[in-house]
């Protein structure tokens, strides 16, 4: 086992990494920028190290100064959390050439997520069922048509090198293609790199359902079940949920079971997500996959009794499944999971600024990942997520009123919150009766315009 990482991370996930480092017995070190000097994660961590200026890319994304402090610490191990250089493969590299374990997958098999047609047309061999679209990169805009005659409109064109929403155009007509895929070749040359596009047919209202799995170094690969991601804005989550109201549990074996199959043989390792869009039919379609530990986890490990972060640790340092989990996977009751942002509630603007009470909610049922605390400073360079705030109930009923009286007693006060918006999700009738797409908050609360 490992006797020291460096969390390559900060806030609520470095915190929740250092957690999961206690638990085993290990080390953790702590890196932090000049912004995050007073931050939880340098405070709970055995050793801390400055690493440069508050700017991402002089600090958390600076590669050469990220693998100085764990020479520096003499570390086993970097678990890279989310977001940040969590789905950079370079790193990962120059981690392992020193000698430094990184806690996810090889970067070969990170690389090839990354390029979303690849993956694509690793998943439809695997027989994992993915959308109609064009076969391979698109090499010109007759070729965009030809595919696009076939499919049918309205279709959507990628950035192979995108992901998460960017670098992508909806094309409703013939006549719009050329300026569309134009466009997108060029944003996508300018913002990746990589001008490569593909095709699919666009779901009008889609539900957005994501599968969690693990995977050992030894070819075992488990399905933790899936969670519901629809309510979102501008492909930020809002809420997450499991298990979804719309997988049977039918379905939840199926796409586990073929999900299981095709990663082993892809040679995937460690924590990984697999996005699907659900249609109308209730069909889901495989659309990427994520390579880290999410945002949203924690319902997963609510519904599970499966601490994921640990899993990643235990798994890296090469412990089989059986050591990794108690026993089978069990998926009980269920977990909501409200994304609590420093913004505006109505304009959605960020709200930076000292905290100047906080007050979390607790008792039975109620999770909170945070690294905020009264007189603590949210810095403005960073995403403005500062709680995630967890509720379990037995059913969806139960764990939807725990939600509201949990958020009707979490005070935060010297910064706005998105505590009124996911209080009035929540109050949402159609919310309530699970009838809600990725259009909701667009339809239901447009604001910020
Ligand atoms: C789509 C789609 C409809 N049809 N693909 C946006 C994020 C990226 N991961 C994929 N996205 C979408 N792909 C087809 N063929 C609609 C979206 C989409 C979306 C997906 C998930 C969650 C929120 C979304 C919001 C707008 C668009």
């Amino acid at each position: 086992m490992f006797k020291k990482i460096l969390v390559a991370n900060r806030g609520e996930i470095a915190l929740r990494v250092i957690c999961a480092c206690k638990e085993l017995g290990i080390r953790a070190v702590a890196i932090y920028s000049e912004a995050d000097r007073n931050s939880l994660h340098v405070r709970f961590a055995d050793e801390a190290i400055c690493i440069g200026p508050p700017q991402l890319s002089q600090s958390y994304l600076n590669i050469p100064a990220v693998i100085s402090a764990a020479e520096i610490a003499n570390v086993d191990a970097i678990h890279p959390g989310y977001g940040l250089l969590a789905e950079n493969a370079n790193f990962a590299e120059v981690a392992e050439t020193c000698n430094i374990k990184f806690i996810g997958p090889p970067p070969e098999v990170t690389r090839l997520m990354g390029e979303k047609e690849k993956a694509r047309a690793a998943m439809k061999r695997a027989g994992v069922p993915i959308l109609p679209g064009s076969d391979g990169i698109l090499a010109s805009e007759g070729e965009a048509r030809e595919w696009a005659r076939q499919v049918g409109f309205p279709v959507i064109i990628k950035a192979s090198a995108g992901g998460g929403g960017r670098g992508m155009r909806i094309v409703r007509s013939e006549a719009d293609l050329p300026a569309l895929f134009e466009a997108a070749q060029s944003e996508a040359a300018a913002a990746f790199g990589n001008g490569d596009l593909y095709m699919e047919k666009y779901i009008e209202r889609p539900r957005h359902i994501e599968f969690q799995v693990l995977a050992d170094e030894h070819g075992n690969v488990v399905s933790l079940g899936e969670r519901e991601c629809s309510i979102q804005r501008r492909h930020q989550k809002l809420l997450e949920e499991s298990p979804s109201t719309q997988v049977s549990p039918e379905l939840r074996a199926k796409i586990g079971e073929v999900l299981s199959r095709t990663l082993s043989d892809i040679g995937y390792i460690n924590a990984g997500t697999i996005e699907f869009l659900m249609d109308e039919d209730r069909k889901l379609y495989f659309i990427e996959m994520n390579t880290r530990i999410q945002v949203e986890h924690p319902v997963t490990e609510m519904v599970t009794d499966v601490d994921l972060v640990k899993s990643q640790i235990l798994i890296a340092a090469g412990a089989r499944m059986e050591e990794v989990l108690m026993g089978p996977i069990v998926n009980r009751g269920h977990a909501i999971e409200c994304r609590i942002n420093a913004e505006h509630p109505e304009k959605f603007t960020p709200s930076a600024g000292k905290i100047t009470t906080f007050h979390p909610p607790g008792g039975t049922g109620v999770r909170i990942d945070t690294a905020a605390y009264a007189e603590g400073v949210i810095p403005p360079y960073y995403d403005s997520l500062i709680a995630k705030l967890v509720a379990y109930g037995n059913d969806r009923e139960e764990a939807i009123r725990r939600m509201q009286r949990a958020l009707g007693m979490f005070i935060v006060e010297g910064i706005y919150t998105s505590i009124p918006l996911h209080q009035k999700i929540l109050a949402d009738a159609d919310f309530e009766a699970g009838r809600f797409d990725t259009n909701f908050i667009k339809e239901k609360f447009p604001g910020g315009k």
